[in-house]
Order: structure tokens, then sequence, then C-alpha cells
């Protein structure tokens, strides 16, 4: 078979976001636009040939068409092997997963996370190297600076290959393993895990929902909780992966995943439900009537840790993105482990994991993980939290109101105004960053402000500096005030402002948290001129 040398020019858009290159399905399928960008990819990665690569996406619209592509590409552009999970999918923390245990060089993932899919919606592609974790910096860089001066790229001449069948065969002279995407993540989740223990929990009273949302979890769900824990079948709902997530926002929060939290908070509630996002990697907990923060949740397991076997020697130290609550710091400091503040987004987690400096790492933004993979894992939290649930026989709702007791509760609010004109977006964070200089000595709603900065972070590990992470108002009673755009959407800017109050009093820790942080929610409204720039009343979104 020939390989194709295609002529091509550069896009001027392809510059990596928070996690990896997300478009409309329109503009991956404008003519040479996904190619060029793969293409990039494997020019930031010289010493590719003869190496192996794993490949699987979420199922989302444009998938299948788009792994055919990459195949061809990967064979004309000398890799040894890829590894493609049947279907062509995979979750995030699956490819994770399977780079490690394969000693791959690397791997692609087609996602668009969270973002709704179908062919008016999101598509998206996202790098890892070999030690299973989202591209770094240093190499996003240089594939955004190949794809603005690519002129050509190299795709085996071929028909579409099986991938929906189980098995091993060539592709000119790169080898395809076409595999269960399921089966060597959930042979790693039985190592990590007391799965007897937890058999025993599903045989009682307990009950559990998880909603899969349509999206890539479904597979892996109904194996690991229905087949090999023996929870009920119906456990897991909408399970199936469907191309456009059955038309909802695969992503798991009170608002998008709406009839799980209506389930849960309904009189004859299950005792825990939880969900995932598109690729696999975020969670949603909740118990009886409750709900449970993401940063409240990476304080709670990292507290618990030593009820699951693989940490029952205790943890390394955690680190939570900058934006995440102090909760888990508190524990940290209580175990006398070091904890880390790193800027959001996953790959800032990978060196210090690589150091075996961090065990358990999280984001607000329903991301918890731990040194198990280099992705962020929604299942594995969703275990996590079970088998603390089998450990302490307490409910959701007393494990984390306990928890407030002992650490104080980091009351918490995230806030998103999505889809605001871009220039809007970036006026509003210039004119918060001009008034930074005076903010400090001065007290707003009571409150004195001790820092106001741009964060800023040095890897401790490697000295590199990523700077404008995020503008925060850090006040002297521990509040913080932070504002960010976002780096994951693909129409104007989103801007979200993330609110933290720290609460020691056990009497004052059952109110609720917008009623609570109200006056930081309107310090930050004054400060950002957000109705009178963008004549915008609420956010689009509350987590
Ligand atoms: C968002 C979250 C961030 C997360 C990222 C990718 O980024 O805030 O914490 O790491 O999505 O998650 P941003 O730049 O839009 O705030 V996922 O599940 O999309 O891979
Ligand atoms: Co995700």
């Amino acid at each position: 078979m020939a390989v194709l040398q295609i002529a091509t020019r550069p896009f001027a858009d392809q510059r990596p976001g928070t996690s990896g290159l997300r478009k409309k399905v329109k503009v991956f399928q404008q003519p040479h636009y996904l190619e060029n960008f793969v293409q990039s990819i494997f020019n930031a990665i010289p010493d590719r040939a003869g190496k192996t690569l794993v490949l699987g996406g979420d199922g989302r619209f444009y998938n299948r068409e788009a792994i055919q592509i990459i195949l061809r590409m990967a064979a004309g552009n000398g890799w040894g092997k890829v590894v493609v999970g049947r279907g062509g999918l995979f979750s995030t923390p699956a490819v994770s997963t399977v780079i490690r245990a394969r000693g791959a060089h690397g791997g692609i993932i087609l996602s668009a996370s969270h973002n709704a899919g179908g062919p008016d919606q999101d598509f998206g592609i996202k790098y890892n190297t070999a030690n299973g974790g989202p591209a770094p910096e240093k190499l996003t860089d240089a594939i955004w600076t190949a794809s603005r001066s690519i002129q050509g790229y190299q795709i085996l001449d071929g028909a579409d290959v099986d991938i929906d069948h189980a098995a091993t065969f060539w592709l000119g002279d790169m080898q395809i393993e076409v595999c269960d995407p399921v089966a060597e993540y959930a042979e790693l989740m039985a190592r990590i895990f007391d799965f007897d223990a937890l058999k025993r929990l599903m045989q009682g009273p307990f009950r559990m929902r998880f909603d899969a949302l349509h999206a890539i979890t479904g597979p892996y769900a109904h194996e690991i909780f229905e087949k090999q824990l023996g929870a009920p079948a119906g456990t897991v709902v909408n399970g199936t992966p469907l191309t456009d997530f059955g038309g909802g926002h695969p992503d798991p929060n009170l608002v998008y995943a709406k009839p799980l939290a209506d389930e849960l908070f309904a009189e004859n509630a299950p005792d825990f439900g939880a969900a995932s996002d598109g690729d696999g990697d975020r969670n949603m907990i909740l118990g009886r009537h409750f709900f449970v923060t993401p940063s409240d949740s990476l304080a709670v397991l990292a507290a618990h840790a030593t009820a699951i076997p693989a940490y029952r020697h205790g943890l390394k130290g955690i680190a939570r993105s900058m934006p995440t609550s102090q909760a888990a710091d508190v524990v940290a400091e209580a175990l006398g482990i070091a904890h880390y503040e790193t800027p959001t987004g996953w790959k800032f987690f990978g060196n210090l994991l690589d150091a075996g400096k961090i065990t358990f790492c999280g984001e607000e933004s329903f991301g918890t993980g731990s040194d198990h993979i280099r992705e962020k894992d929604g299942l594995w939290a969703v275990l996590a939290w079970l088998s603390v649930i089998a450990h302490t026989g307490q409910p959701v709702a007393e494990i984390v109101t306990r928890h407030w007791q002992r650490f104080g509760r980091h009351y918490y609010t995230r806030h998103d105004y999505e889809n605001l004109p871009a220039e809007i977006g970036e006026q509003i964070m210039h004119s918060i960053a001009a008034q930074l200089p005076v903010l400090p000595g001065q007290t707003l709603a009571g409150r004195e402000i001790l820092i106001a900065d741009d964060f800023a972070y040095a890897d401790p590990i490697d000295g590199s500096v990523s700077a404008h992470q995020g503008l925060r108002l850090l006040f002297a009673d521990g509040a913080r005030l932070i504002f960010r755009l976002s780096g994951t959407g693909t129409e104007g800017a989103t801007l979200r402002i993330y609110h933290e109050h720290l609460e020691k009093d056990p009497l004052r820790q059952h109110q609720d948290p917008q009623r609570t942080l109200r006056d930081l929610i309107q310090v930050g409204r004054n400060l950002s001129r957000l109705e009178t720039l963008t004549g915008r009343k609420t956010p689009t979104v509350i987590t």
C-alpha cells in the first residue's frame, strides 16, 4: 500500500486549550482540518517510528470517521502499532490505563469531554504521552507551532478497516490490535479496590444509581457495578453510548444530570448516586438528599484513603487545582503530608505524580484521581466512595458532615457565564487585572483582602513556569474569590467565578452555599462589572 503525500495549508486556529483541541464538528469536517492537526501531533513526536500508539474516543459523532483517518495516518507516519478500542471506543481513563499497561509511546483520545455531541455540536482531540497523561504545555506548544507551518501530511492509501471485532492485523507495515476497551481498565480497578467488600455492600439493603448520561462510561459501569460487583440490573441507567448523548450535555453536575439529582432528592431515594461525563474522567457524587462538592469529595477521600487497599499505607501528598477549595489542604496538614496548588487542567498533576510527590489529586470541576493512572477517573472516584461507605458503614451525608465538624466546611460555588462575546471576556479579565495592585489592604463586604494576584505556577519538578492561570483575591479570613476564562469552550468566552469561605463552627455548617457566599458573589459581580458589560443578571450554570 502506498503512502500518499497530501499538500495542505495551515489553519490558524489549531491551538490546544485546557484539554486538547476542541471545535465544532463542522470545523473538524473541513477538508484537511483533522489531518493537519494529527500530522502536527506526529511532527511534534519525532521519535515515533516503530512505537505503539493507543487510540479511541468517547463515541461522539465523527468518532468513527476520525478513527479511520488516524489509523491510515499513523501507518503513513511510521508508527509500529496502534491499539484501538473496539468500535473506536475508549474512555479517557482507559486510554491512560492502556498506555501505561502496554508501555505505549502515547495515545490519541477523541473527545470534547462534557461538551455536547452531534453534527452541530463539539468534537475534540488530545494527545497523551508515555506516562498516560495529557501532553504537557511544552508539547502542546510544539503541536501548535507545527500546525502553523504545516505543508503536507502522510496518509496510507487504503480502505477502512474493521474496528468492530477484537483482532490483530496489519495495515501496511503497521500492526493494528482491536481490543476490548473495558477489560484492562476493569482489571486495574479490581487491583486497587476490595471488590469482595464492595460485593457485600451491594448485597445488603444499600441501593445505588449510576447515570452514564448516554456517554462512554456505560459499558464500563455495566461491567464493574452490575456484572462484577453484583449490583442489580438497572443500577446503571443511560448506559449505551450514543453519538449525540441523547441530545443532552454529558456533564455530571446538578444542572445537566438533573434526572439523577431529582431521584436522589426524592422521597424514596437510593443511598448513593453518581454520574460521569462524555469521556468518563469526571464524576458527581450524591448521597440520599445530599450533594458532595468535588472539592469536598477530594478532601473526604483523602481523609479515608487507608480504607482502600491500594492506599492502605497512606498518601504521599495531595494536589488540587488553584480554583479548587482548600478543603484538601486542611486534610493534608492534619495527615502531615505535602499539598500542592497547580493551574487548572490535569496535565499539571503529571510531574508531581511521576515524581512520587502526590497520590491523590483533584479539581473543583468534578475531577478526582490518583497515581493509578495520569488522568482524572470518574469510575475510580465512584468506587472510592463506595469503599468509604462500605468501610464506615455510614451514609454519604454523615460521612461529609462529620468531615466538616473535624476539618471545617469550605462553602464553595462556581458561577459560569457562558457564551459571552470573546472580546467582552478579555475586557473583564483586563479590567480586574488592572485593579489588582490597589486591592490588598482594602476591605470588601467586611473581608480584608490580603493578596490579589494573577496566578503563576512554577512546576517544582521541571521548573517550567505557567503564567496567567487565573486572577485571585485571597482574604484575611481564608475566603477566596477567583476569576478565569475557560479554555475548553468552542463558542465565545466563558467566564468562571469561584467563591469559597471556610466555616469552622459546626452550628453554621448547614446553610445554603448560595446564601452563605452571597457577599462574595456580589463582590465578584461588582469587580467584574458583569451586569454593565454583559447585561447578564444570573449565571448560565451554577455548580
Ligand atoms: C474545564 C475545567 C478543568 C478541567 C477541564 C477538562 O476547563 O474547569 O478543571 O480540567 O475542563 O476537563 P476550563 O478551561 O473550561 O475551565 V474534561 O472532563 O473536559 O477533560
Ligand atoms: Co472529561
